[in-house]
């Protein structure tokens, strides 16, 4: 019930005095007291969000039941299920004052549960908080960035150690000691890039507030970050390009190269690298410091290397045009670019944009649970929502098979199935499902950018957007019907919909969105090798408007007749 566990670097607390303690408080309330405060204090975040596709009479069966025919259709209210279960999860898993959400989440029910439910941060930590901000959630994010503050410690010491340079790093994997060296073995462990990802969410907490005094308190973290790279990257000899080295793409090797498994300048890396440079600049701007060293950031980005578009039409995965097209793994970490960052659009890079939807067309679908949870993201952000759709059905498919063996997929209590059980594909998938109604990203937020064929009708409210705005949308026949924004700051809105809205103070948008937190960033043009023409997809019509709106403003938005 307790332990003396107090923090990394302190295992000092009397273990016995605390269980006292706990019990003492528990107590003083009876049964029905503690479950009327336990079910009021659950629900003042989970009411938050709401979320309807319409029920039918197969909501009366068991989950069991529900799971195993889900494909076969008919099931609309089990999709808002799984995302509300996403939602429960992460209240449950990730209080303040606890430790973040790790593999098993706080279910791991064996003493040496798979990957010893520690923090993979080569993806899995950072996908358990994806849904955070966007589904209101932002307190769930205080143990992730209470971890990422302590690895920002014990990292500065590996860094000076095992490469000489200032600031922090973070391998593949971590634990509750904070831990940052390379572990596991060299094809997995030698991923110097886990501050550079863990750093974004603590950013990304800003983004969604615009709270300048919890910037601050975070932006030591950031800088640190940042400060590593510029230390550690390393001239490309034939190029020139500043990369990372040595490197993988996590836990993939390029097949027909198995010799180069760790190499250099990965196409993620050079993604993480922008991105943690892209938020420091930034954030050093809001907060007015650092000028020699944004200067410094600004000119090493110029060198980055560029993605590339490789010989069949993909998104290179490494700095060498490698890929197999009938390579399959469960990690397709170059479309890092897609989502969870921004530098892929389909408006601003649509031929980065083809050559990432190329990329995750040869991948396939079906795969461990939380390669899939990650796909609907992606399909979300290549604007399909049927398959993103198709990979949700996928998701939630029976992990366990008869005869009893295991495979990808959702385990008959919805947790999700690698297999074994890992929570990160519910996180993932629930974010997904999000990225499917609203995304906000790429200069606006987009209302409903990829609603799958069979989500006709339905209602969402409480979703959050970049900028401190918070959403609730109708719609109707597969189109938007009306949308509310609340304005926690003052900002430009922009909306950006496939069908034109009519409202007060809605003004055709024009040009860049003054909205700093909309602004797009400004990558390093692409080299392309292709030599067969780019797939180009049919883009739907957009219509983009802005309004100018004031904290606590509400805007009442409807499709045109
Ligand atoms: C990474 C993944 C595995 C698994 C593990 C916990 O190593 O490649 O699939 O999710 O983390």
């Amino acid at each position: 019930m307790a332990s003396n566990f107090n923090n990394y670097h302190d295992i000092s607390a009397d273990a016995g005095a605390r269980v006292d303690a706990y019990l003492q408080k528990a107590l003083k309330k009876n049964y029905a007291e503690i479950l009327k405060a336990h079910v009021a204090d659950f629900q003042k975040y989970f009411n938050r969000v709401s979320f309807d596709l319409g029920t039918t009479d197969a909501a009366k069966n068991p989950t069991d039941v529900r799971l195993a025919q889900f494909a076969k259709g008919n099931d609309p209210q089990f999709v808002a299920l799984y995302f509300q279960f996403g939602r429960y999860l992460l209240i449950s898993s990730s209080r303040p004052g606890g430790q973040p959400a790790n593999l098993q989440g706080i279910w791991a029910d064996q003493l040496m549960p798979a990957w010893d439910s520690k923090y993979t941060v080569n993806i899995n930590t950072e996908m358990n908080y994806w849904p955070s901000e966007p589904t209101n959630l932002t307190e769930m994010n205080e143990p992730l960035i209470q971890m990422v503050k302590e690895l920002s410690q014990t990292g500065q010491q590996t860094a000076k150690d095992m490469y000489g340079a200032n600031g922090w790093v973070l391998h593949h994997n971590t634990d509750i000691w904070r831990i940052n060296g390379p572990v596991d073995g060299a094809f997995w462990g030698m991923w110097p890039m886990g501050s550079a990802w863990m750093s974004q969410h603590l950013f990304y907490k800003y983004e969604y507030s615009g709270n300048k005094e919890y910037l601050k308190t975070v932006y030591p973290v950031i800088k640190g970050a940042a400060q590593f790279f510029l230390d550690f990257l390393v001239e490309e000899p034939k190029t020139k390009w500043l990369v990372i080295s040595p490197s993988v793409s996590p836990e993939n090797a390029p097949t027909d190269h198995p010799d180069c498994s760790i190499s250099a300048g990965t196409t993620m890396d050079n993604q993480l690298v922008f991105d943690i440079f892209n938020i420091t600049v930034k954030a050093a701007d809001v907060l007015k410091v650092d000028n020699e060293m944004v200067a410094k950031i600004k000119a090493t980005m110029s060198r980055l290397a560029p993605m590339q578009i490789g010989k069949w039409g993909q998104l290179q995965e490494w700095m060498y045009d490698w890929d197999n097209p009938k390579d399959n793994h469960r990690h397709v970490s170059h479309l890092y670019g897609l989502f969870p960052s921004g530098q892929i659009s389909p408006y601003r890079t649509p031929a980065l944009f083809e050559a990432a939807k190329t990329s995750l067309i040869a991948r396939g679908d079906e795969s461990t649970g939380w390669s899939m949870g990650w796909k609907v993201n992606w399909w979300a952000r290549l604007l399909d929502g049927n398959h993103a759709y198709k990979l949700i059905t996928d998701q939630l498919t029976p992990a366990i098979q008869p005869g009893g063996r295991q495979k990808g997929g959702t385990y008959p209590n919805l947790f999700d199935s690698h297999p074994p059980f890992q929570i990160d594909g519910n996180f993932g998938c629930t974010s997904g499902i999000t990225e499917m109604l609203l995304q906000s990203y790429d200069g606006a937020i987009q209302l409903l950018p990829a609603l799958p064929t069979v989500w006709g009708a339905g209602s969402v409210k409480g979703l959050r957007a970049k900028g401190g705005f918070e959403i609730d949308m109708k719609w109707a026949k597969g189109e938007l019907a009306e949308a509310t924004v609340k304005a926690s700051i003052d900002g430009n809105c922009r909306l950006r919909s496939y069908v034109p809205l009519t409202g007060t103070g809605l003004k055709k948008a024009n040009g860049n969105n003054p909205n700093s937190f909309y602004d797009v960033p400004n990558i390093i043009t692409p080299i392309v090798h292709a030599t067969t023409a780019a797939t180009k997809s049919e883009m739907k019509k957009i219509y983009e408007y802005d309004v100018l709106m004031k904290k606590g403003e509400v805007l009442k938005v409807k499709k045109q007749d």
